[in-house]
């Protein structure tokens, strides 16, 4: 039984299960969660939540006012937070455990409404420590977003993440950037089989042109008061006593916008639930590059919905084993995996110039790098394929990825 807690069935497996937390600490990917709990869903495809509402993903564009706009970049990072945290447990009743990303997977996709088209491409850029990264753009408003992250693990009382990683939204015709911070959580509900997500401490928002949101979780829904609350503030960066804007409220419900320190009534309010999400859309299974997420997990997640367990292990195999047959087979050829639409930056000038206000140093030692949307490298695909959104398993396949088929 899903939402209410575990059944009678999988009373045996949860336990089992809290047990082996109990000294867990690492690599998420390497934890071990009894089958009612696994995910049929990729992590590479949690990047497509940062734009499931594209039009207040591009509604920053067309604000001229600079303080105006980092309100608005605010909103829309506030919108995510819905889709991006709690959409698994509204949807089955209960939190699960997605399938660890193999080295190269892509998730690719687009969105297509009253924004324009809003394009997706989401890779797995290490396998050990896990890292995706993502871009989002829509070219139509001149709206780009990239990062990376990696997740760090720990138990005390419950299993503890923290976000390891940046995103990095930019709007070219105002050269401006904003440098986001990514919130670190912990799993409410264990004990009674129904897992969910809640975020903890503070994230930053900060502006190439002086402004800066700082986002507090803390301040209630761990031990006591309203779950999913949050309080935000935006200030000129360096002076975060000179409050421009108050955000208040729960990320998984509504929240208000207040000028100033929240005195008075509030200039707009936001509800999560009444908002629409715009619904990806993906290439069919048949016309997806074998290192497409959906096709090459497609047997995995077929035993995943059927409960077979017997067909997860095997298939699963199957993907692990192809994958260590590649490693060698690099390490024989002294290279490494080409990542398709990602490189390493060295000395990266986002971080160097917005970093330091915000404490952001890159943690390279756990996300293999800072790793950067490479334009050069996307184009070249593209010359290659006549839809280049959707790769088509023959036409764009480099040599690589050709030996990267799932058996
Ligand atoms: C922690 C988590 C995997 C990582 C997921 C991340 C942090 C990935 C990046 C996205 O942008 C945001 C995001 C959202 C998810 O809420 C977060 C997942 C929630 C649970 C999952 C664990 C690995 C699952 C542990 C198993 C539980 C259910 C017992």
């Amino acid at each position: 039984k899903e939402g209410g807690g575990v059944s009678a069935q999988n009373k045996g497996s949860w336990s089992a299960f809290l047990k082996s937390i109990a000294s867990f600490s690492g690599d998420l990917s390497s934890l071990t969660a009894p089958p009612f709990i696994l995910s049929s869903t990729s992590l590479v495809e949690f990047s497509s939540y940062w734009a499931e509402h594209p039009s207040i993903f591009v509604a920053p564009a067309h604000e001229t006012d600079p303080k105006k706009r980092a309100l608005l970049v605010l909103k829309w990072f506030l919108s995510t937070l819905k889709q991006q945290y709690a959409s698994r447990s509204e949807k089955f009743g209960n939190e699960k455990k997605p399938l660890n990303p193999f080295l190269g997977e892509l998730f690719i996709g687009k969105w297509e409404d009253a924004a324009g088209t809003t394009e997706l491409v989401s890779e797995q850029v290490s396998h050990h420590p896990p890292v995706t990264a993502y871009h989002i753009q829509n070219k139509e408003h001149g709206v780009y977003l990239e990062g990376y992250n990696a997740q760090k693990a720990s138990f005390s009382t419950t299993i503890n993440v923290k976000q390891i990683g940046h995103a990095v939204f930019s709007i070219p015709a105002y050269n401006e950037t904003f440098l986001i911070t990514l919130p670190n959580l912990h799993i409410e509900g264990l004990v009674f089989g129904s897992p969910f997500v809640e975020l903890n401490d503070k994230t930053y928002i900060t502006s190439s042109s002086g402004y800066t949101a700082k986002i507090d979780y803390s301040g209630k829904g761990w031990l006591s008061g309203s779950k999913n609350s949050f309080v935000a503030t935006l200030y000129p960066t360096g002076k975060e006593r000179d409050t421009l804007y108050t955000v208040k409220g729960r990320w998984t419900k509504s929240f208000e916008i207040f000028e100033g320190s929240k005195k008075g009534s509030s200039i707009e309010v936001y509800d999560a639930e009444s908002n629409p999400i715009t619904p990806l859309k993906v290439a069919p299974l048949e016309e997806q590059d074998s290192m497409e997420s959906r096709r090459a997990w497609r047997s995995v997640a077929a035993g995943i919905g059927s409960g077979d367990m017997d067909v997860v292990g095997a298939e699963k195999a199957k993907i692990e084993v192809r994958q260590r047959e590649l490693r060698q087979k690099e390490r024989e050829e002294g290279r490494t995996w080409e990542r398709r639409y990602f490189s390493l930056s060295e000395n990266d000038k986002i971080l160097k110039e917005l970093g330091p206000p915000i404490g952001v140093t890159p943690e390279e030692d756990k996300t293999g790098g800072v790793w950067r949307y490479d334009e050069a490298k996307a184009s070249a695909l593209t010359l290659k394929s006549e839809t280049p959104l959707f790769l088509t398993p023959t036409s764009t396949m480099t040599k690589q990825t050709t030996k990267g088929s799932v058996q």
